[in-house]
């Protein structure tokens, strides 16, 4: 649009259109004055602006001939030409003088063209570009100087370079033009682009060729803005972003929510909130519900309340519990807050125990304690508080009177009493009291003794004289009232000479778990040869040797000599120490009886400064351990009383006790030798009940273990094994308990005897099937108790065949004589033993696996449908499900609230009962789902 240009005289530069290849015009300027010498032809374009520039290029297309194709103007032809520029401000009215204008350079042909090319139609072009500048006037001038070539000027295109407008890193850089000098950048600040921020000063730097180059720095999309291809973009509504940075937004947590654009942080739902602390990215959450299933436990002076925490925890994790006390006349209305005599252990608020201790309470009160459950957002809500209330009457009713007492026999200076449990406890019995005097004496002075047992042994009577006895119980709220009078007389000689020969026929009174058998035993007085006549006493069975009770011995200290070996001290080389017990440390080291080889053994020793109870309760275990010998009970060698430290001495067992050496040789055994092991503890259990011996704390790290891998039962402490068992747990009624090894009844109103070891042998057998992991892993205590009275069990772990598990949830029927005995599990085993095959079948092999992947498999070892709905005493709509089709566990366990509507549970009080056995159904299948069982 420049042309025309200007050609000055001699008008050698002339204007030509020619077609291209394609027949598009083509515009020219040409000179070919070959012919003649000296020639200097002018061509100038118009005004050029400089624009922003500050170099320029230019950009020149030609052909060029060459003079050897034309050989008659041989010395006169010229094959270069010349390039001049002029700067100018003024675009008009400038005169061409070509005195003004600078050189820039010589332009010579890379190419040239030949007639033969133009023949064919090809223009061959030469491209040549130089650079100009600085350029510092607002525009300027080409020219072309001829000096006799024959060229064709095709197109002079002419430009400069700049580093175009760009967006990096959500910044924006404007057009930049290059410094001259090629060698320095030029930096350039960028802007960030909308709804985004710096992070970094954003840079870039402008280069000469009009690139940029080193990026540096950042911006970054604000909070409530995403990015999205280099631009910052609002979240939509139902989604959120909190924080400033190059994250995606992100749909709102679980309850809350925003209906606008470009949100930073969602709005809780009704009824939910987020406490000061939690961060935009949490849920809502909510007030939890009110804590479940309170008990108590109280004796004189502490009052122990325990719950479950609350069904629904709001979502959060920091629950508290807050305990208020408030004392209730009989009117519920008149209720007021307890003063400040009152003591909670450790406080009343802030608890992070579900449970807390009260002390100094005053007697015959109603006190009610309204238990609170709290967390993070329980202040934000206006809902009333939700708490669980329980009233306790700080005097519980005593036991009632015992009843008949008997005679069981008697010599010259002992009398041995029985009597029947009183008929309305009220509590665990905690011992009796039995008071006595002689019958002339009356009143004058009495005397009394303390039995654990229903059974006394009372000694140190006169021979042939009446005595008056009285009995009372005691539990945790105090004594029962004092029984009627019995009276009773000691023997004469005759009496003794005929127990000497151990030949009279007695009725002895036995009061086992409420029944009274009625036994005719043969009694044999064993002579302990001392002096006043200690008179302990076994009772047999004809064949059958039969544990006593070391408690029915007036003073249980004395009876450890009827049953144990006193060792000379200097027999005993203790070694070093193995472990620490209940009432000292457990040593290792050798005994050497005389005759015989040093074998290896155990010590257990009493630390100094016990009282007169403690060493009662150390040596009772002797006093119990002495009375057995089988290869499967741990053997007791003796006991040291005679001098201090007082010491058991036991076999050595070199593997210690089952539970950690299990856990040590995880995976170790073959099936069979875990079997073996099984087999050798049931065959000691075997021996204990025929012995009359209940164990009550049956569990492997109760078990010890020899270098055989022989397993023998341990840890015989009677009543008081669970005082110090850690696992024992205190429940309801008020006894100390290992919940996890214990049968419900025994749990629930400390129904003990041998079906309730063999339920404990079937979590034995778990245990060591499953290399000792913890039985429920890590469900509470309480949720132990609720899903075993729902029906549920342990299922069987990895690997274990499915007869052994048979058999553990054989053990562990609810009805307890349905369990098997252990005569029946060692001969059981024994087949196993003979027959491995039969432990071939493992339990994931029997399993019904679901069809598709996401199903619950179906536990063919779960309860019935008829024995869960009796469980939960809803048998009478057993028919209704199996009318529905509902006939497995596994269907039943996806049944929602509207289909147990359906099949006509009508009452809203059963629909719920059964709903929530169901979620602690899925719970249980969840629960063995993660721990990889089966599937
Ligand atoms: O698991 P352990 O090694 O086995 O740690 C305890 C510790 O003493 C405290 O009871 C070990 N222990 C107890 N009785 C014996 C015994 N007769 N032989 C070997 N170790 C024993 C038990």
């Amino acid at each position: 649009h420049t042309l025309p240009w200007l050609a000055p005289p001699p008008w050698a530069w002339d204007a030509i259109t020619e077609m291209d290849e394609y027949n598009r015009p083509i515009h020219t300027y040409q000179v070919c004055n070959v012919m003649e010498p000296n020639q200097n032809n002018w061509l100038r374009t118009n005004w050029i602006s400089r624009d922003a520039a500050q170099k320029i290029y230019v950009e020149m297309k030609f052909t060029l001939r060459d003079c050897n194709s034309i050989p008659w103007v041989l010395g006169t032809c010229k094959e270069t030409f010349n390039l001049y520029y002029l700067e100018s401000d003024e675009s008009h009215g400038i005169k061409f003088k070509p005195n003004q204008y600078s050189k820039i350079d010589t332009i010579a042909a890379d190419e040239s063209f030949t007639q033969m090319d133009l023949g064919d139609r090809i223009l061959k072009l030469n491209t040549e570009v130089r650079e100009v500048g600085p350029i510092n006037r607002k525009g300027f001038f080409l020219a072309f100087q001829d000096i006799g070539a024959c060229i064709a000027l095709v197109s002079v295109r002419v430009y400069y370079k700049k580093c175009p407008f760009t967006v990096r890193n959500l910044a924006m850089f404007p057009d930049t033009i290059p410094r001259v000098d090629s060698s320095s950048l030029v930096e350039v600040r960028g802007s960030c682009v909308k709804s985004a921020e710096e992070r970094d000063t954003p840079k870039l730097y402008c280069g000469a060729d009009g690139d940029w180059l080193v990026p540096l720095g950042r911006c970054i999309c604000s909070v409530g803005y995403e990015e999205v291809d280099g631009s910052c973009h609002a979240c939509r509504s139902g989604f959120y972003k909190a924080f400033a940075g190059n994250i995606k937004c992100s749909k709102c947590p679980p309850h809350s929510q925003t209906f606008v654009e470009a949100t930073s942080v969602c709005q809780c739902e009704k009824g939910y909130f987020r406490a000061e602390k939690d961060p935009a990215t949490m849920a809502c959450t909510r007030p939890p519900s009110a804590p479940r299933n309170v008990i108590f436990n109280i004796n004189e002076t502490a009052l122990m309340l325990e719950w479950s925490p609350p069904s629904d925890t709001g979502g959060r994790k920091d629950l508290t519990y807050s305990v208020i006390c408030k004392k209730c006349g009989s009117d519920a209305s008149q209720c007021e807050i307890c003063g400040g005599g009152i003591r909670f252990i450790p406080r009343h608020t802030g608890l992070i125990n579900s449970s807390v201790t009260v002390l100094d309470f005053v007697s015959h009160v109603n006190y009610t304690f309204e238990i609170e459950a709290m967390n993070g957002v329980s202040e934000l809500s206006f809902s009333p508080k939700q708490f669980t209330a329980i009233t306790i009457t700080t005097d519980q009713d005593a036991p009632s009177l015992i009843g008949m007492v008997r005679k069981d026999w008697a010599s010259q200076n002992s009398i041995a009493l029985s009597w029947q449990d009183p008929d309305f406890p009220n509590g665990a019995i905690l011992d009796y009291e039995i008071k006595y005097y002689e019958k002339e004496q009356e009143q004058l002075s009495y005397s009394s003794t303390r039995s654990k047992a229903p059974s006394v042994i009372v000694t140190g009577l006169k021979p042939a004289t009446k005595y008056i006895f009285h009995i009372r119980a005691r539990t945790a709220t105090g004594y029962s009232g004092y029984s009627q009078k019995f009276e009773f007389e000691t023997g004469d000689e005759t009496s003794d000479m005929a127990a000497e020969q151990g030949q009279i026929l007695v009725i002895a009174t036995a009061a086992v778990g409420g029944f009274t058998l009625l036994v005719i035993l043969t009694l044999f007085f064993l002579i302990t040869g001392s002096k006043n006549n200690i008179s302990g006493f076994s009772v047999r069975f004809p064949g059958t040797k039969t544990y006593i009770d070391p408690d029915t011995y007036e003073d249980p200290s004395l009876a450890v000599h009827e049953f144990a070996k006193e060792i000379d001290p200097s027999r005993i080389r203790i070694e070093r120490v193995i472990g620490a017990g209940e009432f000292g440390e457990v040593c290792s080291g050798r005994l050497k009886t005389p005759g015989k080889r040093e074998i290896p053994v155990a010590i257990k020793t009493l630390k100094g400064g016990y009282v007169d109870r403690q060493r009662r309760d150390f040596l009772r275990e002797a006093s119990i351990m002495g009375q057995f010998d089988h290869p499967n009970i741990i053997r007791l060698e003796g006991v040291v009383t005679k001098s201090k430290p007082v010491m058991i001495v036991v076999e050595y067992m070199e593997n210690g006790s089952l539970d950690s050496f299990l856990r040590k040789h995880d995976g170790h055994f073959t099936v069979i030798q875990l079997v073996g092991m099984l087999r050798g503890i049931a065959s000691g259990m075997k021996y204990l009940s025929d012995m009359g011996y209940v164990h009550r704390d049956l569990a492997a790290r109760n078990i010890l273990v020899n270098s055989n891998l022989m397993c023998k039962v341990s840890d015989f402490g009677l009543s008081r094994v669970l005082e110090d068992d850690p696992e024992a747990a205190y429940t309801t009624s008020g006894g100390k308990i290992p919940i996890r090894w214990t049968a419900p009844e025994a749990i629930a109103y400390r129904k003990f005897s041998s079906a309730s070891d063999t339920w404990s042998y079937g979590i034995v057998m778990w245990e060591v099937m499953s290399y000792g992991e913890r039985p429920y892993w890590e469900m509470s205590n309480q949720d132990v108790i609720l899903s075993i009275e729902e029906g549920y069990r342990l299922p069987a772990p990895m690997g274990c065949p499915a007869s052994l598990h048979q058999l553990m949830l054989h053990c562990w029927q609810k009805e307890r004589n349905h369990r098997p005995k252990f005569t029946d599990i060692v001969s059981f085993l024994d087949k196993l033993i003979r027959n491995p095959s039969s432990l071939h079948t493992l339990v994931e092999d029997v399993l019904v696996m679901p069809d598709s992947p996401g199903e619950v498999p179906e536990y063919p070892f779960f309860v019935s449908v008829s024995d869960w709905l009796d469980s939960i005493k809803m048998g009478q709509y057993k028919n209704n499900f199996m009318a529905a089709g509902y006939t497995t566990m596994d269907l039943v366990s996806r049944m929602s609230i509207d289909e147990i509507r359906r099949i006509g549970v009508v009452l809203i009080g059963h629909q719920r009962r059964i709903v929530s056995s169901l979620q602690t159904l899925r719970l249980h299948m969840m629960h063995i789902q993660e721990k990889g069982f089966h599937v």
